[in-house]
């Protein structure tokens, strides 16, 4: 640590007891890059770009040091010098490039590519304000910018710049890249690609912005409000700008290496990210042809370099643009879009598989099926309905192109840089071989009867708790009880995941008490979620938590017993204390309709226990861990698509011939909660509830309750309990994105590891 201690002193003439935290994360920042830098960067003829909207990579600095093997001599070498680490982390601020799984599982991919050895680069935009920033006021959901770059940052200009042609004018590109550390191994480079002339101050009341200024606004957010015509015409601007800069960039690399571009498939592969991504592929194939190929061999070059991933089934969530937009926006791209859907209308004439349908709209993810090699679902539930229903027409012309690639996390940030106490304690039972293959935690199985070792799994989880509690408390005001049980749900706010039911849950427990019947066990709610700010009963559903929460906190009947909490700005960084945290992990989103998860995999790493519905990997889960070691209800994904089909799910129905269920509806517009809240939001909401719910909340309302009052009596049993959140840490391996990663290389990339 001599180098850093002369570092710090060259910066700043002062001994390190005298720097201030902003000082020391400064120079840790300076000291961490060159350290990066001198290590080196995975290279290799071919290489994996991997095109993304999103890379939701969270705080840079203690990940960085674990994976360059330094955490721990740095921690100790602060120490010594009468500072903390987590004081310093705490300086960092998060970048925020992402909203939800999506983003996140681009960045643990980028780890374990690194980690692995393969030659591969992150390829997205670097968004100024980020994602909004959520506030919490008067009970509702407000925007404000997330201004996350600072002076000193990961960002190292590269130097690099394109020119991106728009109708009437071009832009001028500038690369910014952040260095990925692989685990004990060399980096790779995530490149974010900006313009110069992002004008921050063209925000104002929260996130409004003049969104017609392209020249200026294109960078400044992630997915800007896309509920107007200008909105949605900016996304296609910011996804152009993205893939034309990113299919010259890989074109640049390429034929550095000597690819003649008939060969392009030797040297680069791309994967698509959702369809976020996806005009690459005419880009591509416009770049091609300028370059003297002629179209149907450009379209064959790219068809064997993209692979497509699915991460939804959701019909709305599909981008389809209309050709106007297009025109608008990229009008050079129209007539290669057209000759594309021509080929395909030529060879399949029916409607379901066409790019672009009789309205008009261009379908993106059926340009990628069609002129992609490889399409993949996220779980094996999730690739199975693609397969059979949502995408089947594709899969009858082209079953070899589909395949599963369960999602994955990457290990270093959500066990071993969020949980130092259980990382060291299962390297002390079993070595540190997991960190690598992740499969060896199930030697933790040898101790599932060993009551030494469950006792101290309770210990730590205790411990993470009061953490977690200070974390609430000076997040929320509100102080929780670390001896109560932790009931977490933290993920995007959605009907389809279904924070309603939970919510439903929570009153119908707040009635009880007030009926006289008291829990065992006090129970502490904990949520954390953003709604997107055109979502609107998304928000009325924040707004029900906010409202319940202050209810519940300030009945001193009901208060001893159980709290709800809603954390404010979830984020990576929030989501680093809540993991370990957390007792009964909530995945309880509408059968078939969660893709995947990936949250579910972080708390089982941490040792929780699952209380779910059988959807995403969920199914999975419960598959390793057994029948013991989870909590299942709620109808099954068959018998859901079924109800959509023959459209007969009728909430009021339910509604009105369940008097538990009406009790606990009505409660939403019950003068208690209209005292506290607001008319307009609470009435909407219920009014969803009982005449559509879309998400078929009512149906799985009793059964939720059942196995959620069982989870939370088991809990009691502490021994039993111990070996549940054993057996889920011993089988979390699976979800290592390192076994994600290998698969997608054997499968589909076939890149050569770096020995
Ligand atoms: O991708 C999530 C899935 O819901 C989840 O089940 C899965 O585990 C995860 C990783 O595969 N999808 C997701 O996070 N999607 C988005 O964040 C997203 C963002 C923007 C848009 C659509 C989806 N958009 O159309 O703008």
């Amino acid at each position: 640590m001599e180098n850093l201690e002369k570092l710090i002193y060259d910066l700043y003439k002062k001994n390190v007891r005298q720097c201030t935290n902003e000082e020391i994360y400064n120079a840790l920042l300076i000291y961490t890059k060159n350290q990066l830098f001198e290590k080196g960067y995975q290279d290799g003829k071919k290489k994996i770009y991997y095109i993304s909207a999103e890379f939701l990579i969270g705080k840079l600095l203690s990940n960085n040091l674990i994976n360059l093997g330094i955490y721990d001599d740095v921690a100790a070498f602060l120490k010594e010098n009468g500072k903390a680490i987590a004081d310093i982390e705490e300086v960092e601020p998060e970048p925020s490039l992402g909203n939800g799984g999506l983003g996140r599982l681009a960045a643990c991919f980028l780890d374990s590519i690194a980690t692995l050895g393969l030659p591969g680069e992150g390829i997205g935009l670097n968004y100024h304000l980020g994602l909004f920033k959520q506030l919490f006021e008067n009970r509702l959901q407000k925007e404000t910018p997330n201004p996350w770059i600072k002076e000193h940052s990961w960002l190292t200009p590269a130097g690099v710049s394109y020119t991106v042609p728009f109708r009437g004018f071009s832009l001028k590109s500038s690369l910014y890249d952040i260095d990925v550390a692989g685990y004990n191994n060399k980096s790779i480079h995530l490149h974010l690609f900006d313009i110069d002339l992002a004008d921050e101050s063209m925000v104002h009341d929260g996130i409004s912005f003049n969104k017609k200024d392209i020249l200026h606004n294109l960078t400044l957010f992630l997915y800007p409000d896309d509920s107007d015509d200008d909105g949605r015409k900016l996304r296609i601007f910011q996804q152009y700008f993205m893939v034309s800069n990113a299919a010259q960039f890989i074109l640049d690399e390429a034929t550095k290496k000597g690819c003649n571009l008939h060969d392009l498939a030797d040297y680069a592969v791309i994967q698509i990210n959702d369809t976020h991504p996806s005009m690459v592929i005419p880009e591509l194939i416009r770049l091609l042809t300028e370059r003297g190929i002629d179209f149907d061999e450009a379209a064959e070059i790219v068809s064997k370099v993209c692979a497509y991933t699915n991460h939804t089934i959701l019909a709305e969530a599909l981008e389809k643009w209309p050709m106007d937009y297009l025109l608008d926006v990229v009008p050079h791209l129209v007539p290669i879009i057209k000759k594309l859907d021509e080929k395909i209308k030529a060879k399949y004439p029916q409607e379901n598989v066409a790019i672009i349908d009789k309205n008009n709209l261009v379908h993106m993810a059926h340009m990628d099926i069609h002129y992609g090699f490889s399409i993949n679902g996220v779980a094996a539930l999730h690739t199975e309905i693609l397969k059979t229903s949502e995408l089947k027409a594709f899969y009858d012309i082209y079953p070899e192109k589909f395949n599963n690639k369960t999602n994955g996390i990457t290990f270093r940030r959500w066990l071993m840089h969020c949980n130092h106490p259980l990382t060291d304690y299962i390297t002390s039972l079993i070595g540190d071989e997991f960190k690598t293959n992740a499969t060896a935690l199930e030697n933790l199985l040898k101790y599932k009867d060993d009551e030494a070792v469950l006792n101290k799994l309770l210990e730590i989880k205790t411990e993470a708790k009061k953490t977690c509690k200070e974390f609430i408390l000076s997040n929320t005001g509100v102080e929780i009880d670390e001896n109560s049980i932790y009931d977490i749900q933290i993920k995007r706010l959605h009907e389809y995941k279904r924070q309603q039911l939970n919510a439903l849950y929570i009153i119908s427990k707040y009635l009880e008490i007030k009926g006289g019947k008291k829990p065992s066990q006090p129970v502490t709610f904990i949520f954390g979620a953003k709604a997107a700010p055109a979502y609107v009963i998304a928000k009325d559903i924040i707004h029900l938590l906010l409202t319940l929460q202050d209810l519940i906190k300030d009945d001193p009947e009901v208060a001893p017993y159980m709290k709800l909490v809603m954390v404010e700005n979830y984020n990576v960084s929030a989501a680093e204390k809540l993991f370990p945290a957390c007792d009964i992990s909530e995945q309880i989103s509408l059968a078939s309709k969660e893709a995947s998860g990936t949250g579910n995999m972080k708390f089982m790493l941490n040792g929780a226990v699952t209380l779910g519905t059988m959807d995403g990997a969920n199914v999975e889960i419960s598959e390793l861990v057994g029948k013991d070691n989870i909590y299942i209800f709620g109808e099954s994904s068959e018998k859901v698509i079924e109800h959509y089909e023959k459209a007969d799910y009728c909430s009021r129905d339910i509604y009105e011939n369940d008097k538990r269920i009406k009790e606990c509806v009505d409660f939403i517009v019950s003068e208690k909660m209209l005292a506290l809240g607001h008319k307009e939001n609470l009435e909407r909401l219920h009014h969803e509830l009982v005449s559509k719910d879309w998400f078929m909340t009512l149906l799985d309302f009793n059964d939720y309750v059942e196995k959620k009052d069982q989870a939370l009596a088991d809990y009691a049993d502490r021994k039993t309990w111990a070996k549940k959140m054993l057996v889920n840490i011993a089988k979390a391996g699976f979800f290592s994105s390192d076994r994600t990663i290998e698969q997608y290389n054997n499968d589909i990339w076939h890149l050569t590891p770096a020995k």
